[in-house]
């Protein structure tokens, strides 16, 4: 008989064989910056989170930067939006000056601008529309603006959420003929159309004025086709790659973890994020242990980096911990 329970007889002997760590290392905390002045605003549907104005900010990045975690990926949240996102593509923009001010005073932390025009359209779809079509080809030029204005601005990486076909090879060809040659790709690769978006929507204000995002944001049904998305975004040059939401697609993880050796993103996303919160505010769940446990799971599905908006506290009790 196997007698596996001699390595589990003690915290130290388990701690000793644990397959999978986390480290505040392994985490991205996702941040929404707003343009105006003076505002801190709680996101009611994601509890701790807040859109800040750039003058608001020192109320989060010194927590960011002292929690060891390995760095942001910023959100904007404009005034004025349109029919082309043109504040998108804005070197004045306010993602464009919270990134600046990011770099200037916190150079060490990592800044990954997403880069997408959900946000800063006033249709709130993902890209250029003509009547209720939204146009794959004449979204390209914009992202790629979009993308070398946030490169411009200090970014350090480019992450395009917008599952526009062909976006990562024309984002690389537009960063290389504009000079950011070393600005890496974090390619959102398999982003599925999910019902989990549902509390960042409310947060960027950026639901879809009509529609959904199924005919550009995968089916999540379909496993073969996000492995061919994955391969075509490494295709394209993506330095790495992701899946999008977390939790519900581990097998979808798993399976790209064993198809490339890149650094694979997982982003646990908002309602992922929010179930977590409203469970623990009713207190029907340990929030640490559950948080903890779904971070590991996200981990040993093969994730490198994880996206979360749980990353403050994940990092804060991994030091207790320790
Ligand atoms: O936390 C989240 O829910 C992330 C949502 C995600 C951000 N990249 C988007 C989902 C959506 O609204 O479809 C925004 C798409 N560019």
């Amino acid at each position: 008989m196997r007698r596996f329970r001699r390595l589990r007889a003690t915290p130290a002997m388990r701690k000793m064989v644990r397959e999978t760590r986390l480290s505040a290392a392994d985490m991205i905390y996702p941040i929404f910056v707003e343009e105006g002045e003076g505002l801190t605003a709680p996101v009611e549907s994601m509890p701790t989170v807040y859109r800040y104005s750039i003058d608001r900010l020192e109320e989060i990045l010194p927590q960011i930067a002292e929690s060891g975690i390995a760095g942001l990926l910023i959100f904007g949240v404009p005034k004025h939006k349109d029919e082309f996102a043109t504040e998108a593509y804005c070197d004045e923009g306010v993602t464009q000056q919270a990134i600046r001010y990011i770099k200037k005073n916190y150079p060490e932390l990592i800044v990954i601008a997403d880069v997408c025009l959900c946000e800063y359209t006033n249709h709130g779809h993902c890209g250029v529309i003509c009547g209720e079509k939204i146009l794959n080809d004449e979204t390209l030029p914009l992202l790629s603006k979009m993308a070398v204005s946030m490169a411009k601005a200090g970014a350090d990486i480019i992450a395009p959420s917008d599952m526009m076909d062909g976006r990562v090879a024309a984002i690389r060809a537009a960063l290389d003929e504009n000079g950011y040659i070393d600005v890496p790709i974090m390619s959102y690769s398999a982003k599925f159309a999910s019902g989990y978006y549902s509390p960042f929507r409310d947060a960027a204000d950026s639901a879809p004025s009509f529609g959904d995002r199924k005919t550009y944001q995968m089916d999540p049904a379909n496993r073969r086709e996000a492995l061919r998305e994955i391969a075509d975004d490494i295709e394209e040059g993506a330095d790495m790659v992701m899946v999008k939401p977390a939790l519900p697609y581990l097998d979808i993880l798993r399976e790209a973890r064993d198809m490339t050796d890149l650094p694979l993103a997982a982003y646990n996303v908002s309602g992922e994020f929010s179930m977590v919160k409203a469970a623990a505010k009713l207190g029907w769940i340990d929030e640490k242990r559950i948080v903890m446990e779904n971070m590991t799971a996200i981990k040993r599905a093969g994730a490198d980096i994880i996206i979360t908006y749980h990353a403050l506290d994940a990092a804060k009790w991994l030091r207790e911990d320790d």
